[in-house]
């Protein structure tokens, strides 16, 4: 690893850790080193005890791309640390400047890995869920390039899932509503991902093995933002209500 790379991913880490913004990286970087800045800032957390649990995807909607002006998809790592119990909370002073974002969770139940088709996705799901994604970017003004961000874990930061769903449920233009305290702040379709968010789920297993993350039986696989990110504050109780799979939630304190 060249000494950049770990210098870069310690700042991250460091960022992540003491929810302190950094600067956007300075020198120019290709995409396969952003990804290997990742994959050592995650080292790091694996080196304090934590788990790889799954992966993220990001810039699967158009909703996100206009909102954070990066249209190529992206992916980051999940650990356990990053699940928040359905109905949980999260302390705000945890994190730089997040935000939530309506998502669909896939669980698999086989490995998945490389170029497949649809179907042979599909087979590798054991259940599909309602999910709650909070992002943080760790860069100052959450802004960033399309390296920077992927060198930052694609701003991974929380994640909260809700009932797990049979594979089989058809996930195909599901309506949905994030509220604030019960007040809406986005509505949307699972059709905005992608079209359909099993592509998301087939575009995942293809990053994971350009990027060496594997994908195994229990893998949680988020598929993207289905709406723009809206910003938390303290007393925020956020819900996510979606068509057919159910509805999910966390409360932000102080
Ligand atoms: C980057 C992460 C994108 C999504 O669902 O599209 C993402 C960001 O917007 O900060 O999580
Ligand atoms: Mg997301």
């Amino acid at each position: 690893m060249s000494r950049n790379i770990g210098a870069l991913a310690r700042q991250l880490d460091d960022a992540a850790r003491f929810a302190r913004a950094v600067p956007q990286i300075a020198e120019p970087l290709g995409l396969e080193e952003a990804y290997q800045i990742q994959a050592a800032s995650m080292d790091l957390r694996f080196g304090r005890g934590e788990r790889l649990v799954g992966l993220k995807m990001g810039f699967t909607s158009r909703a996100k791309m206009v909102q954070m002006g990066v249209s190529d998809m992206i992916c980051g790592r999940l650990t356990d640390m990053m699940m928040v119990e359905d109905g949980g909370s999260i302390r705000i002073g945890r994190y730089v400047h997040p935000r939530v974002e309506p998502e669909v969770a896939f669980l698999l139940k086989a490995p998945l890995s490389g170029p497949v088709t649809a179907l042979q996705a599909l087979s590798a799901v054991d259940a599909v869920a309602p999910a709650l994604e909070i992002i943080d970017s760790r860069y100052e003004n959450f802004k960033f390039s399309l390296t920077d961000v992927v060198a930052d874990n694609s701003s991974s930061s929380s994640f909260v899932v809700g009932p797990w769903n049979r594979a089989d449920t058809d996930l195909d233009n599901l309506g949905l509503i994030m509220a604030f305290n019960g007040k809406p702040q986005a509505y949307g379709s699972t059709a905005a991902i992608l079209g359909h968010p099993l592509r998301s789920l087939v575009a995942a297993a293809r990053l994971a093995a350009q990027h060496r993350i594997p994908l195994n039986a229990g893998s949680i696989i988020l598929a993207g933002g289905a709406t723009a990110a809206a910003a938390l504050s303290p007393g925020a109780h956020v819900t996510l209500e979606m068509e057919k799979l159910g509805r999910c939630g966390f409360s932000v304190e102080e």
